[in-house]
Order: C-alpha cells, then sequence, then structure tokens
C-alpha cells in the first residue's frame, strides 16, 4: 500500500484560528511511523501552500471566499496527481473546508475509472450550510453542501462536474451540532445521516453497518474525519467541541468497521487545533484512530488465535 501525506496548513475556513497548525502536530505524533508499522510505503509530500488568514469578516455570506479557493484548487491539484499515480492521499488539516478540494480531487479521479465512490463524513456538524442560511459564514460548515452541488460556482465546478457528488454517495455520522436551515437542506437533498440520537438508539455496529452496506468490490471510500465528531472530554484540541460524542472505544470500531471493508482510498484528518490542545492527546487520539483504519484490530485477532 502506497500513501501520501498532504500537509493543508489553513484555517481560512474557520473564525477560531490555529488548525493552520494541525500538519505538524499529526506530524509529531507519529503519524508517518503508524502508517509505516502497517507496512505501508509512506511519501511525504509536504504542505500544500495557499494564502494567509486575512482574519476578515463575512462577505455576502462567505468568510474568505478568495482565499478558500485558492488553498483548495492548490489541494485539488495535489490529491489529484497522487491518487491518479495510484497512492492513497492522506490529508494532514488544516480546517474542513479542505475536503472540497481532496473530494473534489478523488471524485473526477473516481469518475474517470468508472469507479463508484463513498463518502462518510464523520463530524459533530453536518458542514451543511450555504451563504444564505449559515450563521457564521465560515466555510468549513459548507462543504458537504458544496461538493453536492450548493455553492459558489468555483466551488462547486472543481471536480469538472456538477454535482461532485451525488447525494446518495453521502454518509453523515455523529452529528450533534446541525443548524434549522441545515437540517432542512439535509433532508431535501436526502443526505443520509447518521446522527447521535440514531448512534444511541441503534448502537454504533449497526449505524456503520447500515453506513458501509451495499458497497460495490471497487468502491472508493473516503474518509473525511472531522476530530470535533469524537466526544470533547477525549478531543479538546478543536476549534468548536461538541459535547455527547462517540467515546474512544465507539470511534475506534467505526474505524475498524471500514478497515475490514478493505476499501478505504483516501482519508481527511481536520480541525486539530494544537493551540487548543492538551498535551497533543487530540494528535496522539488521531493517530491511533488512523492505526484501526488500517486494521490494527484485525492483526491482534489474527496473532491471538
Ligand atoms: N454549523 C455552524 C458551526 C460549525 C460548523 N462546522 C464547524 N462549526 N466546525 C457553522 O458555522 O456553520
Ligand atoms: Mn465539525
Ligand atoms: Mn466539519
Amino acid at each position: 500500500m502506497d500513501v501520501s501525506l498532504i500537509g493543508v496548513p489553513t484555517d481560512v475556513g474557520a473564525s477560531v484560528v490555529g488548525c493552520r497548525l494541525g500538519p505538524g502536530a499529526l506530524r509529531l505524533a507519529g503519524i508517518q511511523e503508524a502508517l509505516e508499522r502497517f507496512g505501508a510505503d509512506v511519501k511525504d509530500c509536504g504542505d500544500v501552500s495557499g494564502p494567509v488568514n486575512p482574519m476578515a469578516p463575512p462577505v455576502d455570506g462567505y468568510r474568505h471566499l478568495p482565499e478558500v479557493i485558492k488553498w483548495n484548487e492548490a489541494l485539488f491539484d495535489a490529491v489529484y496527481g497522487e491518487v491518479s499515480v495510484g497512492r492513497m492521499p492522506i490529508m494532514l488539516g488544516g480546517d474542513h473546508c479542505l475536503a472540497i478540494g481532496s473530494v473534489s480531487a478523488v471524485a473526477r479521479y473516481c469518475r474517470e475509472q468508472g469507479r463508484p465512490m463513498r463518502l462518510l463524513w464523520f463530524d459533530a456538524h453536518a458542514d451543511y450550510n450555504t451563504a444564505s442560511i449559515t450563521p457564521s459564514g465560515n466555510m468549513h460548515g459548507m462543504p458537504v453542501a458544496v461538493l453536492t452541488g450548493h455553492g459558489p460556482q468555483e466551488l462547486v465546478e472543481l471536480s469538472g462536474e456538477v454535482p461532485a457528488l451525488a447525494p446518495h454517495h453521502v454518509r453523515e455520522i455523529g452529528l450533534r451540532d446541525v443548524d434549522l436551515g441545515e437540517k432542512r437542506l439535509l433532508h431535501e437533498q436526502q443526505i443520509e445521516v447518521f446522527d447521535m440520537r440514531y448512534l444511541d438508539e441503534v448502537g454504533v455496529r449497526e449505524a456503520m453497518r447500515m453506513a458501509l452496506d451495499d458497497l460495490e468490490p471497487d468502491t472508493h471510500l473516503h474518509v473525511s474525519l472531522d476530530l470535533d465528531f469524537l466526544d470533547d472530554t477525549i478531543a479538546p484540541g478543536v476549534g468548536t467541541p461538541v459535547r455527547g460524542g462517540p467515546t474512544y472505544r465507539e470511534a475506534h470500531l467505526c474505524m475498524e468497521m471500514i478497515a475490514d471493508t478493505g476499501r478505504l482510498g483516501s482519508l481527511d484528518i481536520v480541525e486539530l487545533n494544537p493551540a487548543l490542545d492538551v498535551k497533543s492527546e487530540t494528535a496522539h487520539l488521531a493517530v491511533d484512530l488512523v492505526e484501526s483504519l488500517f486494521g490494527k484490530s484485525t492483526l491482534l485477532r489474527v496473532h491471538q488465535r
């Protein structure tokens, strides 16, 4: 397995700054070494570059739109370059607006290969806002809407086709802080949502079984992991923590069940804010979760038998 690490040191999509420091913190927490322990050939592509954060107020419903476009155009090129030579891109974020570029590149690649794609969005938030309904103007609250065709032209067209991804290819997991306008739009678009209420009622195992049902043998799974998906007590190093998220074991089970499918094709690790982290515990937890995503539990089970 060939993996490419792509650092995306941006926080132009957020109003809390600091996740521009995320890529360095993930590297310090040993992400490359962890992947190498699973036999991966890991290439660190370094960091994509983009404009500085102007720390400006929103304009027409978008904060920093020109900057968000530039970062995502640069990331699109980097991801497309890696995925099209058969490598698995892992984005080290950076705020969640970067998924516009990464998912658009993967969607383009899958379209060209005639392969189905599924997006698994782990998040406390729906990230389904648009300029007219956003409470903040922050573009890290909009990527899923953009990827399914709702947003500024430069971004919705990034993959070369609108939408980059049809709504039925998306699964959102762990939501517990969704704005009113988002709820309506998610419903209209028929996005499949496994929110915390649902996880509480049916359990993580059953919810993940449903999120992963009907995969084709050649489906490319893109996992977009917003670290605020996790309960705030285990992941303090994020800009917008929300109480009541999955526990350490529940989060690992999600990753383990994805590993079992053998179809992971690309991954975003986003919203890590080292300035808010406590002794790098959120960064280390992210690396632990990546280990589960690469089959740590499967290996242990085989050895124990
Ligand atoms: N839904 C809110 C809050 C938010 C979304 N994503 C994050 N926070 N990280 C918004 O501003 O769109
Ligand atoms: Mn979030
Ligand atoms: Mn998010």
